[in-house]
Formats: C-alpha cells, structure tokens, sequence
C-alpha cells in the first residue's frame, strides 16, 4: 500500500523539503533538494552532508542545510521513462541530442546556445551555474532573471514504494546511480511545466553521462555528452518565451511540491534508429 504522506493527522507522516548548498570562495560547489518523511529526514541529512563534502570539484567552506515543512497541496505523477541511446563518442552523442531537441521544435539557434554556454560555464564569469538556465526555443535568448544563479528547482521527491520500484526498473533497463534517481525525480517535475525540453550533463568531472528530458520522449541519457575531466556542466529549460508567465513558471519550479507515485516502465539501452521507431506514426 502507498503510504499517505499527507495525512498530517499521525505526527510522523509530516514531509519536508530538504536542501543543501555548499560552496567554497562563495563559488558554488554542490547542491541537492529532496521531499522526505520525518523518519528519512536525518539519514537524509547525513547523506547531503557526505555529498557536500566529497564532491569532485572540492572541498567547500560553507554548506547551507534548509529544512521546511511541506505544508501545500502535493501533486502527485508518474515518473518519466528512462531511454538510453548508445553513441559512439562525444560528437555523436552531441549530435544526437541537438537531433532530438530539433524534433521538439527548438530552433538550431537555441540548441547551439544551450550547448555552448553549458560546456563554456553557463553564468557571465563563465563559471558553472547554481540552477539552471531558460532558453527561448525561437530566439535563442536567455530568458531566466539571473544569469549568475540561475533558477534552482526544488520540492521533488518519490514515494517510498515508487523509489522502491525505481530501484527494480533501473536494475531491469541495466542503469544505475543515485545520480540518475534524483535527475529523474528533478526532469519530471519539469515536464509537468511549461518546459518543451531539457537539457543537462553534470558538472561532475568524472560523469560524463547527460541527457534530454520531455513530456513526448521522456528521459533520454546519451553517454559521452562531454569529455572526461571536463568540470562544466548545466542545465538548460527551453521554453516558449512568448506564452510563458516567468513568475509563475518560477513558483512552480521552486516552490511546488512534486512526489512521484509509481514510475513508468522504460528501455534498455538501445540505437538511435530502434528509440526513434518507438515514435514513427
Ligand atoms: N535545479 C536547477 N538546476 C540544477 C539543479 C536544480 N535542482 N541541480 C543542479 N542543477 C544544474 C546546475 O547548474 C549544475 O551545475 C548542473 O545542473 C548539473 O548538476 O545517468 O548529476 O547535480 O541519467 O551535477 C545527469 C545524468 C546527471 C544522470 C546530472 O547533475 C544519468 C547531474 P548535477
Ligand atoms: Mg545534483
């Protein structure tokens, strides 16, 4: 049985939203957010605090725990499907993203802009962002209000049952990693706006695994979407400027609490022809 984190009636079903930031020089280092029970909440704690602190780029000098008690209204979803296309190398893997991001209408313009500004450091000094940058689908502009932060997405988490089934689907498409478990929770948050794609790869040196998220084709990984050792990374939401209220796409994004409740049933690894015939008609 799904267990009900709403019914605040029993003390312990209260959830929060739990962050962290840590930074060094007041460069930001790492960040994370989470929904959790009450009973998750300190092994929860713990598990930022390590992340915080043996993340790749460096050891930081301040970190920022935020705890809040969720008390909105929850929507609840089903999780995107995990894809994944096999390249053959950064160029290929690139290629095949910006073929998938032109399927969903984004201009050549707007796609060469995402890719650029993420592997050149998204944010003026050219340092990696703290959240992600919006990106009109038409023009190309830049559309989030600060080009140095970026807009943080937060408030995302699963249900224990779904997380438990998110471990048996990863096993059964032959994926693995936290890292993919919180991208999934974070990339169907954002389908659920007005976001027509995302766009994102890490800035963890070490990871060079990326993806394209969408509503149509789900979440789809491209290994190899930048080079081994190369510590910029970002994400970029491309939206259609002229039919979107930034004010409220924002709240949303920050502020609206997203649980998923089952998770959908993705693919194994597979070529570029095979995923695209999943969508012939
Ligand atoms: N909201 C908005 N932007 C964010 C957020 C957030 N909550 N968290 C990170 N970002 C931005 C920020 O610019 C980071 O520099 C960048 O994204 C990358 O963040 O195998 O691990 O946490 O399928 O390094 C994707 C592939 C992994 C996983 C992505 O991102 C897989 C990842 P990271
Ligand atoms: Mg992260």
């Amino acid at each position: 049985m799904v267990k009900d984190y709403t019914k605040k009636s029993e003390r312990d079903w209260v959830i929060y939203s739990l962050r962290m930031r840590a930074s060094r020089d007041g460069m930001h280092i790492s960040g994370a957010e989470k929904i959790l029970p009450k009973d998750k909440l300190s092994s929860g704690l713990v598990g930022l605090f390590s992340r915080a602190m043996d993340h790749g780029i460096g050891n930081p000098d301040e970190i920022h725990f935020t705890i809040e008690e969720i008390k909105d209204e929850i929507l609840y979803t089903d999780s995107l499907p995990i894809s994944t296309v096999l390249t053959d190398g950064l160029e290929d893997s690139k290629g095949k993203a910006s073929k998938l991001l032109n399927l969903l209408c984004i201009s050549e313009k707007a796609i060469i802009r995402a890719f650029d500004d993420i592997s050149s450091g998204a944010s003026p000094d050219r340092m990696n962002m703290r959240g992600a940058m919006f990106i009109d689908i038409d023009s190309g502009e830049r559309l989030e209000p600060d080009h140095y932060r970026g807009v943080r997405v937060s408030r995302m988490g699963f249900l224990l049952e779904a997380e438990e089934a998110l471990r048996i689907e990863m096993e059964r498409v032959g994926v693995y990693g936290q890292r993919l478990k919180e991208a999934i929770s974070l990339a169907t948050k954002v389908s659920m706006s007005k976001t027509v794609a995302e766009l994102c790869w890490s800035d963890n040196p070490d990871y060079t695994t990326g993806y394209v998220a969408s509503k149509r084709h789900g979440y789809v990984r491209f290994p190899d979407l930048k080079k081994e050792g190369d510590m910029a990374g970002g994400r970029a939401f491309f939206l259609k400027g002229s039919e979107t209220d930034l004010n409220s796409y924002i709240t949303f994004l920050q502020e609206k609490a997203v649980l998923i409740r089952s998770i959908t049933p993705g693919f194994s690894p597979c070529t570029w022809e095979e995923f695209l015939k999943r969508y012939e008609d």
